[in-house]
């Protein structure tokens, strides 16, 4: 955050509450009924959360234990038996919801398609016989490499029909990146496209797929299932690559769901952290399913005649809990669009919000500051009145930007819900009701109803109100990660080890810096890790400054984050080159193409900066935060006496 957003947020006090017509039909309709079922959840969250597993969920068996709590080891509804795609599509189509609208796709360019609960089941079961078909066995791997189309959402839908366990890869990643994935988890099949549409060009995926597998570099991978999008021209290897029109066009509509055990593995997906390489974060079946279904419900106010737009992309937590599984759970209608805006078309989510009476709109406060530059024009220009509630998520919102969406596009009737939430998580942990919660500009409020939240210090002592400490959570919660995959002792260190437990509560420590205010709404600073926040996308400076290291000029690199005013966070990278390589524009290009080619466009670095040394301390360390104020042009701040060598720091001023 910039140090006028830090301080903005400091004294920021204007308070909106909900509006009265919003209250009146909300599920959640004041504050005093948020108390009430937050301090019921409180005094039993297992009870409150079985409760809700019973009256919000179907279930094949009923479990035996509510929660199994063995810190840092969690189990919800042991013994229980359930498929959340059952939930997601087989329970609706005994309702009139059977041809209410599941999924709504807007594509590119100029694609649309829309389907009916009824006609999803349909493409699920066939797609989870055609993966049957080939070889995919309750608890295999499989991988998802997909750009934003209704197969995307189909194919997580069919694994976990038959038990498989997804593990979907952004599209934007690079074949490196995703053959480090693959074989983490490793993924018996591949599903990808030809390409996908991404700002007026495509994007080759099978190509990069066949990347990731040459050499036999990715050995568990034995076959390729590969959707026809762009129709760009591609290589099909005789008896590993498969078209899915072949397959899953013949495959049989009939697959019943596969009873899955409440603790069965549903998904992977990896998320950077402050060392090492990504972590696959794990989830399970039934937690989850309950958690994504009960946040959405009560954090959107979900009414059925809403249309739902989560602009996340699926290959991030938000586009799986929150376009996928949440929505679909309550038989909501999802919108999935596979546009972004750019300057050719810089009003296309404006377009969408009237082409299909958008209610509730759901996005990241890079995208609401990128909108502010381009101007009040284009959403005036348009009908957006369908709107009812508008949320935001991803990283710190500036009051700034939480006024202009609350006035340009809000009309000032609409209650936004800043939700603060993780990977690990699976859901929204802190946020708004918007029926009963009043919202302050930057402010994700107050945590969800069974959640224990709260800011303590390096001791797990609760902090006082306004002062700085760690966000943990003392209770666990349905759909918190249970594993990193194959490293359970990862999963230990990085979440459970830094605060000690305190009074029998063991803490989850999230990584985020946070304070509480007078009224106990949360405002959270950001990551106090080595993690950037880019576009709300989530980067370890670690594995940037690997695939720095990794090009033969490098021969040191410290990577750290700069404020930004569209962006939050950009990457600055300084660099130690190796004997007999000088700096200049044109290695500092290589560098950045380089780590594209390494992590994915995401990940390049705005500004290489050229160095002869870094600030280490006396024990080798990299002092990261001397490193922070170069960066963004600001004085050396605080104790520098554990620097060993002073002058390093003058040479990097210039
Ligand atoms: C959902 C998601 C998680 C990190 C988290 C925070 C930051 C997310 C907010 C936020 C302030 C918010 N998952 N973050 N939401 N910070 N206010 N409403 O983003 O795993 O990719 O990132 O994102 O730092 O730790 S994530």
């Amino acid at each position: 955050m910039t140090e006028s957003t830090i301080e903005s947020i400091l004294h920021e006090n204007r308070t909106f509450n909900p509006p009265e017509t919003f209250a009146k039909d909300a599920t959640i309709g004041s504050m005093e009924q948020y108390q009430a079922l937050y301090d019921r959840a409180a005094t039993d969250p297992a009870k409150f959360w079985e409760e809700l597993a019973e009256s919000e969920l179907d279930w094949f068996e009923k479990w035996h234990t509510a929660l199994d709590w063995q810190p840092p080891v969690a189990k919800w509804f042991d013994g229980g038996k359930l498929n959340i795609t059952y939930n997601c599509l087989d329970r609706h189509l005994t309702t009139w919801r059977k041809n209410k609208a599941a999924i709504i796709w807007e594509g590119e360019p100029g694609d649309s398609r829309t389907y009916t609960y009824a006609q999803l089941h349909r493409e699920v079961c066939k797609a989870a016989n055609a993966i049957k078909a080939m070889g995919v066995n309750k608890g295999d791997r499989v991988g998802i490499y997909m750009p934003m189309v209704p197969e995307a959402a189909i194919a997580m839908l069919a694994c976990a029909r038959i038990g498989a366990v997804h593990s979907v890869v952004f599209g934007g990643f690079s074949a490196e990146a995703l053959r480090d994935r693959l074989n983490d988890g490793e993924a018996k099949l591949v599903i990808t496209a030809d390409g996908g549409y991404r700002k007026d060009k495509t994007i080759p995926l099978k190509s990069a797929v066949d990347a990731a597998l040459a050499d036999n570099a990715a050995p568990t991978v034995t076959n390729v299932l590969v959707v026809q999008r762009t129709g760009q021209d591609v290589i099909m290897q005789e008896g590993r690559d498969v078209w899915w029109h072949d397959l899953v066009g013949a495959a049989s509509a009939d697959c019943p769901p596969e009873p899955m055990d409440s603790e069965d593995m549903l998904f992977v997906l990896y998320t950077s952290g402050s060392t090492g390489k990504p972590k696959g974060v794990v989830h399970t079946t039934g937690g989850y399913n309950l958690y994504t279904h009960v946040t959405t419900k009560w954090t959107f106010d979900l009414k059925d005649t809403d249309v739902f737009w989560c602009t996340a992309d699926v290959g991030w937590i938000t586009g799986h809990s929150y376009i996928i599984y949440g929505p679909l759970s309550n038989g909501a209608t999802s919108l999935m669009y596979e546009g972004v805006p750019r300057p050719s078309n810089p009003g296309c989510f404006w377009d969408v919000i009237e082409k299909y009476g958008v209610t509730i709109f759901y996005t990241a406060p890079t995208a609401i500051r990128a909108f502010i530059k381009m101007g009040d024009d284009l959403p005036e220009a348009r009908d957006l009145s369908s709107l009812r509630l508008l949320g935001t998520v991803g990283e710190p919102i500036n009051p700034e930007a939480w006024m202009w969406y609350h006035t340009v596009i809000g009309k000032e009737k609409c209650p936004i819900v800043d939700t603060w939430w993780q990977t690990e998580t699976g859901g929204f942990m802190l946020t708004p009701l918007p029926g009963a919660t009043p919202t302050k500009p930057g402010s994700a409020t107050k945590p969800f109803p069974g959640i224990l939240a709260d800011v303590v210090d390096l001791d797990g002592n609760s902090v006082g109100a306004n002062e700085g400490g760690y966000l943990v959570v003392k209770h666990p919660w349905p759909s918190m990660m249970r594993t990193v995959y194959g490293d359970f002792d990862r999963f230990r260190r990085s979440y459970w080890e830094h605060i000690p437990a305190k009074d029998g509560n063991f803490m989850y420590f999230a990584g985020d810096g946070a304070r509480k205010d007078a009224d106990g709404y949360f405002w959270v600073m950001g990551r106090v890790d080595d993690v950037i926040n880019v576009s709300g996308h989530r980067l370890g400076t670690m594995e940037i400054e690997s695939a720095l290291v990794s090009h033969p000029a490098v021969a040191e690199a410290a990577v750290v984050g700069k404020p930004d005013d569209l962006k939050g966070e950009a990457v600055v990278a300084f660099v130690i080159l190796d004997g007999g390589y000088t700096g200049g524009d044109d290695l500092a290009k290589e560098l950045k193409a380089h780590v594209t080619q390494e992590i994915g466009a995401i990940a390049r670095p705005d500004d290489i900066r050229f160095a002869e040394d870094l600030p280490k301390t006396r024990s080798g360390k990299i002092m990261r935060r001397l490193l922070r104020n170069l960066a963004s042009g600001q004085e050396i701040a605080g104790d520098t006496s554990t620097l060993q060598d002073r002058s390093v720091l003058d040479k990097l001023r210039g």
